[in-house]
């Protein structure tokens, strides 16, 4: 069914005519195309059948081993001009970026099918979702974008409607290192990614669309797209408030999003809602307050530390018609991976015999992608078009020292200054050494489309008179003991944390005042029912005011090379807490 609309067309045949694709399939998103091509994929030994009796309409996907995690070094910005990507993006000039990607994708198609995906990033009928369309020659991608985005024929309707959609060229080449990049146009809303399969990669509706092309467009048009889970927290009176929260790639996200309450908070009926577990498209609404939706219609969620105790919802939605990607399996082909169980897998994630000598079993990046309805806590307001109003927005890292559990943020600006302050230990979400802290902005440093000046001022914009915004936290589930173990017992019991945090919203909880915010004492938190040692409160509570002083010259530091373009109004607000950090 070839498109009404002469622009896609257009590209479409283009498309064609350079990758040299034998076939053209314009996907329709029903259940039909899908299962026929999971089973094209199964005769191919792409899919690998798992146990449908535990496990129905259940596939495990075995990567490339070097093609199992997004790759920040091979991802690029070409912007006309270098200063509007910032130092925060690798980049480079849009004609050779464009020149290197055709030779690239020049007849790279031949003999294989091209897959038209149209695509509609949020719900189909609400003003704040985008769409686009994604070209490649991978069923897996395929597969995968049906059960992360609305894809197919409604959202084919809405482009040919509105005329406009990102363009995103995806093809898996030769699936070596050496040829793979994954290139943004956010002039052209262009997307080129080649040589890779994996997730953020290759489902070109997820981070390069959702999070990079959309970045970009967001600041031109007076919203916001972040690297956020958003859920929602319904207290024993009925009442929900809805909270946004950015923490870097596997830093609990999906965990905080599905979260179940502690036995005493469902005794006293504290519900969880989930709406979304990793982005969040966020805009004023007409009463000044930010309102979000999901973008995304699935979770691509991390499978190792997912457990009964962790968190059963995720487990519950993943019991059927889910894809398994580089996870283990156990003797009768049930998936498995660290953190799941005490069984002992049978073949490690490359399919090997397990041997406990070569490493974890199932890979420390290895996912689920899954429907997000099938989630137990699927939030009944997660497809209103209109989205749901956010109360408070929290930024987190994996800190292993020095950065408290919670603190609250004085005011926007210095929600703002700690959002762009944020730092976090490196995780296997991308190539490269983990549990390295790096600097890493309201979790964005690997996705936002722009100059990170440019977008710290865009979040200050946001501070108008007559806006009702969100207040704004910071949290650590991450703190270790001298240990070297976890201080806080996290998934759960930050429901505790969480509570606190609308008590602040509601100006019913207390705090004390240090340099850098609000920060509880240990009797400002429900902690009933825990045992936490004595250096367990020191640390999760306590203010550490030498170390603090040393972090803030480091968080000058960076934003000293952000440039010029750094708003001035940043760097006051850090120079004032520097200052009172010296002083008392
Ligand atoms: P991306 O999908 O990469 O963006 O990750 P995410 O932010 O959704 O992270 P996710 O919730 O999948 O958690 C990543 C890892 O952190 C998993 O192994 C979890 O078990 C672990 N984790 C999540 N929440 C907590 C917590 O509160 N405490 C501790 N100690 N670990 C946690
Ligand atoms: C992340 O790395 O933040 C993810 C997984 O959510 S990916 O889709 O690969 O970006
Ligand atoms: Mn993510």
């Amino acid at each position: 069914m070839p498109s009404t609309l002469a622009e896609l067309q257009q590209w479409v045949d283009a498309v064609a005519a350079q990758t040299g694709a034998s076939r053209i399939h314009w996907c329709d998103g029903s259940q039909e195309e899908y299962d026929a091509l999971v089973g094209e994929m199964q005769e191919d030994g792409i899919l690998l059948p798992l146990n449908h009796e535990t496990h129905p309409g259940c596939w495990l996907h075995r990567s490339d081993p070097d093609d199992v995690a997004r790759v920040e070094h091979l991802t690029f910005v070409c912007s006309r001009d270098p200063e509007d990507a910032g130092s925060n993006n690798h980049w480079m000039a849009p004609a050779e970026a464009h020149a290197k990607m055709d030779a690239l994708f020049d007849g790279c198609m031949r003999g294989r099918t091209m897959y038209v995906i149209p695509y509609c990033m949020g719900p189909i009928d609400s003003p704040l979702s985008r769409c686009g369309v994604e070209i490649t020659d991978s069923p897996y991608v395929v597969a995968n974008m049906r059960l992360m985005t609305r894809m197919g024929a409604d959202a084919q309707r809405r482009i040919e409607r509105e005329g406009s959609f990102v363009k995103g060229l995806h093809s898996l080449g030769e699936l070596d290192p050496a040829r793979r990049f994954i290139m943004h146009f956010p002039e052209e809303l262009t997307i080129k990614s080649y040589g890779s399969g994996y997730g953020g990669n290759a489902l070109l509706g997820k981070k390069c669309h959702a999070l990079r092309i959309a970045s970009w467009q967001a600041r031109q048009e007076g919203w916001l797209a972040e690297h956020m889970l958003i859920v929602g927290i319904e207290n024993p009176e009925g009442q929900v408030h809805y909270i946004a929260a950015a923490f870097p790639s596997a830093c609990g996200k999906t965990n905080l999003a599905m979260l179940i309450p502690p036995k005493a908070y469902r005794d006293k009926g504290w519900k969880v809602w989930t709406v979304g577990d990793d982005i969040c498209w966020m805009r004023p609404g007409a009463d000044g307050r930010l309102y979000a939706i999901n973008p995304e219609a699935g979770y691509f969620g991390v499978a190792p530390g997912t457990g009964d105790t962790s968190n059963p919802n995720a487990l519950a939605t993943l019991q059927r018609d889910t894809i398994f990607t580089n996870v283990a399996v156990t003797d009768d082909n049930q998936p498995w991976w660290e953190g799941l169980d005490d069984r002992v897998p049978a073949k490690d994630w490359k399919g090997r015999d397990f041997e406990p000598g070569n490493g974890p079993a199932a890979h420390p990046n290895s996912r689920f992608t899954v429907s997000a309805k099938q989630c137990p806590s699927y939030s009944p307001h997660a497809e209103d078009p209109q989205g749901v109003p956010i109360s408070a927005i929290v930024f987190g890292g994996r800190r292993a020292s020095l950065v408290p559990l919670v603190f609250e943020a004085r005011d926007w600006t210095h929600g703002v200054l700690v959002g762009a302050s944020m730092g976090s230990e490196t995780t296997a979400a991308a190539t490269g050494k983990v549990g390295v802290m790096r600097r890493d902005p309201m979790a964005m440093k690997p996705f936002c489309g722009y100059n990170f000046a440019d977008y710290f001022a865009h979040w200050l914009s946001f501070d108008q008179p007559g806006a009702k915004l969100p207040k704004i936290f910071h949290v650590n589930w991450f703190r270790k003991g001298d240990d070297g173990k976890f201080l806080w017992p996290g998934f759960g019991d930050n429901l505790r944390v969480l509570e606190w945090m609308i008590g602040r919203v509601e100006g019913k909880a207390g705090a004390r005042d240090t340099p850098i915010g609000a920060l509880p004492t240990a009797a400002d938190l429900d902690l009933d029912g825990l045992s936490l040692s004595p250096e367990a409160r020191e640390k999760l509570f306590g203010f550490e005011r030498a170390g603090w002083a040393a972090e803030f010259e480091s968080i000058g530091t960076y934003l000293g090379e952000l440039g010029s373009r750094a708003p001035d109004a940043l760097k006051r607000e850090h120079g004032a807490i520097a200052a009172r950090l010296a002083a008392e």
